[in-house]
């Protein structure tokens, strides 16, 4: 089935979750977005939400379908969030951030009650690192970073767009690590959080209540 079928499917069957009342965190990314055009449609027909976007690509989405957006800086928890990711396991360990908003994403995440990932059946390996970890750091250290991450065993590189180093929502680089199939994500993630320079990395363990994968015409449910 095209992935972009699997996409909206999986992405209906997780808005289905959305109630009346909810603040719900709208992810990022092409999966996302069929989230949130569906989020729209409720919202016209009289879903009463408030909305927290991931990145401003989806603020900008949710706000042109007139989702209500709420500051999350005036709130104390999500109650529902719905976000892709670019790699699953059936423990829910994921790696997230090829769309570049990994850190608000991971904020989103760790404040929401239930945090439905939404995948097309790409994405699902038996064990992360076939995709790149992404790691947002501060532009002023980013090679300082690049060493470290090597004597971990990562061999990095800073993201480009159009020949610049991208930046995030927060004018960081991201820098693409390569650390091969990870053995220990617990492991990696906490040798990656003491380089200090490293804002946020796309391993999300323990975060995720639920994926959600499309497979052809079935539906899988992945869940602790
Ligand atoms: C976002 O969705 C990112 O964290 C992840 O990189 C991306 C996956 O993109 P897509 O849904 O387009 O495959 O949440």
């Amino acid at each position: 089935m095209n992935p972009n079928n699997e996409k909206q499917r999986a992405a209906l069957e997780a808005v289905k979750e959305i109630q009346n009342g909810m603040i719900v965190g709208l992810g990022t990314g092409s999966t996302a977005y069929y989230a949130i055009q569906a989020t729209g449609e409720l919202v016209k027909q009289g879903l009463q939400i408030q909305a927290v976007p991931t990145s401003e690509h989806t603020r900008e989405m949710a706000a042109s379908l007139q989702i209500p957006l709420v500051d999350i800086n005036t709130i104390d928890h999500i109650d529902l969030t719905i976000d892709g990711a670019d790699e699953f396991t059936p423990k829910l360990e994921l790696i997230k951030g090829g769309g570049g908003a990994l850190l608000r994403e991971k904020i989103v995440a760790s404040m929401t009650r239930r945090f439905i990932v939404i995948t097309d059946s790409s994405k699902k390996v038996d064990k992360l690192g076939k995709f790149k970890v992404p790691i947002e750091v501060i532009p002023f250290s980013y090679n300082y970073v690049l060493r470290e991450l090597q004597k971990l065993g990562g061999q990095g590189i800073v993201r480009k767009k159009e020949d610049q180093p991208y930046q995030t929502d927060q004018g960081n680089y991201i820098i693409d690590a390569d650390f091969g199939l990870i053995e220990d994500p617990t492991a990696l993630e906490k040798q990656i959080n003491n380089i200090v320079g490293v804002v946020e990395h796309g391993l999300f363990l323990n975060l995720a209540s639920r994926v959600i994968m499309a497979q052809g015409d079935d539906i899988v449910i992945f869940e602790k």
